[in-house]
This record gives C-alpha cells, structure tokens and sequence, in this order.
C-alpha cells in the first residue's frame, strides 16, 4: 500500500512525513527539502506477535506501507513542478492530503477549508487535462476511421462533466472504481485522507461550511508528533501525558488509511514464515491467493480457513482443528480480515 503526501506549501507535509516514519520508518531516502522522499513503516499487529509466537517461524513479516513525499519547490507554481509533482501522486493508492491548521508568522492564520480547496481545484484540473487529451484522442482516430475507446467514452464524457463542475470523481464511487478507467490514475478519485494539522495546544477538528462526503479526516499535531518521533521511550512517556496521546500519529495514520483503502489482513503461518497480507476487503480467496504466489492461484484446489480468533482460543491448529472451527472453503469463499489460511493447491 502506497500513501501520496499531498498539500500546499508550507502545510507541514515535511514534517508528517518525518513524524510517520521517524520511528518505525526504514530506508527514507532523498534530502528533505530537494528530493523525493520515500520510506516504507511497518504495520503492528499483535496477530502477527501471537502467530510468532506459536509456530517460532525463521521470518515474520508484517504488512508495510510506503509513504510518498514528492519534491514540490515552496512558491513555484509554475505548471511544470506542479505537473510532476502531480504524477508522483498519481502512483499512489491513496492520498495523505496535510492541512495548515496553525498560524505561522509566515503564513498569517490559517484556512483550512479554503486551503483544502485549493489543492482539490489543482487535482480536478489536473484530471481534467487528462480527460480532454484522451477525448480528443479518440475524436482524432475516430476522424480517421480508427475506432477506438468506445467502452471508456461514455465514462469519459461522466468523468468530464463531473469535473468541470469542479466535482471530485470520488463522489461517484461507481465512477471512482470503475476497472476500465483505472489506468487513467485519475487524482481525484483517489481514497483520500485529510490530515488537519494542528498547533500543538489544540485537539479539535476546525468547523466546516460545506460538508464533504467520502473523505475522511483526522487530526495531528505534526511538529509535536515528529518531536516526538525522534524520542527515547523514556522522554517519550512524560510527553504523551503532557499532550494527552494516547496513540502514536503512526498507528492513527495507519488505522484510517486502511479503513479508507477497506483493507483488511489475512494470515499465512508455518514455521518457515508467519505473515500478514493486507487485501482488499470483500475478495474472495482466488484473487486473495494470487497475493501470495501466481502458482498458488493457477493450482488452487482448496482453502483451508481458521479464524485468528478461533485458533487463539483453541491453543493450537491441531485442536482448533477437533473442534471443527478449520474449514475448507472454494474459491468464491470471502477472505475475513484475521483468517488464517493455508491453500492446497497443485502446479
Ligand atoms: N506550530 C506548528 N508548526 C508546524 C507544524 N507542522 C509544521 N510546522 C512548521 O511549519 C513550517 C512548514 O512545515 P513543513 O513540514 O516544512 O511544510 P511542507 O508542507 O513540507 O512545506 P513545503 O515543503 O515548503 O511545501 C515549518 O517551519 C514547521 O516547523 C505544526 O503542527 N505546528
Ligand atoms: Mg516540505
């Protein structure tokens, strides 16, 4: 899973940044205020620790998540940084849109709701250039006799009228999703997180005029948060209660997102490797085998599905097995976030 850091300038998207993967972040590359940054963080999950622990497995691995913060020079808004900055993101499942919810000397006070929208007008734009090329793409060919994009024109045309009435795509979920235009990464129908980020004396959500649908938000304290970060455990303590945090901006930040994203987890164990593989939620465990091997779905032939709660209550696979609560289930079978699965399958 990969999470875009969108924003305006000086929203605090470096700071997110290093307040997400300060901690628990390996391999951030890039300096900080020139280069693309990126660094993968690791999921916890207290499954994966009670599954460790049972089969003593060589390798555990945990679920990640890639945080993307691409370069963007403060002040320039000429159309080509943006561009690129804009195609960064487009790479991304989803996006971590930071907003300036404290006053800096710089800046002067802080406007939540029209800098939100300043940067949702720039990802319709955005979009809609994309939408106008291909469309006069396929007039071009279809002016040459070359028939082409007929399935797509139609959801082309949706897509167009949307955003020139300065509408997202991901209002229309039926649009947003739809397979046929996912190649077009369209920005604005990204899943989207909107980060408020607070001075470091204030908890609350700012008030809203318009109401936003499909979106969810969250508060941090970004700049308390990356302090923080960097932390011993010790100094970490008297800090929390001081600020009153009881959840790092990590793990709130990873909880959203996979409620955003609707992914869930579904374990493999074995004393090789216990892992956890995020999917997203409501796929049957066909597709859900091709996460873990393109063999294992070429040759399935069964699932073998305990829940993790069964098996944590029986004490074993074995006796989890007596009590009837291992199933074998086909490939329509639904993966639930905690199933443990093992596949029978032939190559
Ligand atoms: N008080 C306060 N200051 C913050 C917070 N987050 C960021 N800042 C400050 O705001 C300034 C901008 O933060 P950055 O993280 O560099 O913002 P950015 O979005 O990366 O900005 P650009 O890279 O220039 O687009 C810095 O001086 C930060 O220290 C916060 O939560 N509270
Ligand atoms: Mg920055």
């Amino acid at each position: 899973m990969k999470l875009g850091i969108a924003g305006l300038p000086l929203a605090g998207k470096t700071t997110l940044f290093a307040a997400l993967t300060g901690a628990r972040g390996d391999n951030a590359v890039g300096s900080p205020q020139k280069d693309t940054r990126i660094a993968s963080t690791t999921v916890l999950d207290e499954r994966i620790d009670f599954l460790e622990n049972m089969y003593q497995p060589k390798k555990t691995i945990y679920a990640k998540i890639e945080y993307l913060l691409p370069s963007r020079i403060p002040g320039a808004s000429d159309g080509k940084s943006d561009g690129e900055f804009w195609n960064q993101i487009r790479t991304c499942d989803g996006i971590l849109h930071v907003v300036r919810n404290f006053e800096d000397p710089g800046t002067g006070p802080a406007n939540c709701e029209v800098d939100f929208q300043q940067i949702e007008d720039e990802m319709i734009l955005s979009d809609l250039g994309v939408v106008e090329k291909r469309l006069e793409r396929i007039y071009l060919d279809s002016k040459r006799g070359r028939k082409q994009g007929e399935i797509e024109l139609p959801l082309l045309k949706s897509c167009q009228e949307m955003l020139e009435q300065g509408e997202a795509l991901r209002n229309a979920p039926e649009i947003a999703t739809d397979p046929i235009l996912k190649g077009f990464t369209f920005l604005s129908a990204k899943p989207m997180l909107v980060i408020i980020n607070n001075g470091d004396e204030d908890e609350t959500l700012p008030s809203w005029t318009k109401m936003l649908e499909n979106l969810s938000f969250m508060v941090v304290r970004a700049k308390l948060e990356m302090d923080l970060a960097a932390m011993t455990m010790e100094e970490a303590q008297e800090f929390l209660e001081a600020y009153n945090i009881r959840e790092s901006v990590l793990d709130r930040v990873i909880r959203h997102s996979y409620g955003m994203l609707n992914r869930i987890s579904f374990f493999t164990v074995g004393s090789d490797e216990v892992r956890a593989w995020p999917i997203t939620n409501g796929i049957p465990a066909l597709q859900a085998a091709g996460e873990v091997h393109s063999d294992i779905q070429k040759g399935f032939i069964r699932a073998e599905v305990v829940a993790f709660d069964d098996l944590k209550a029986e004490g074993s696979f074995q006796a989890a097995k007596k009590a009837g609560l291992v199933r074998l289930e086909g490939k329509e079978y639904v993966v639930k976030d905690g199933d443990i699965i093992n596949y029978r399958f032939n190559v």
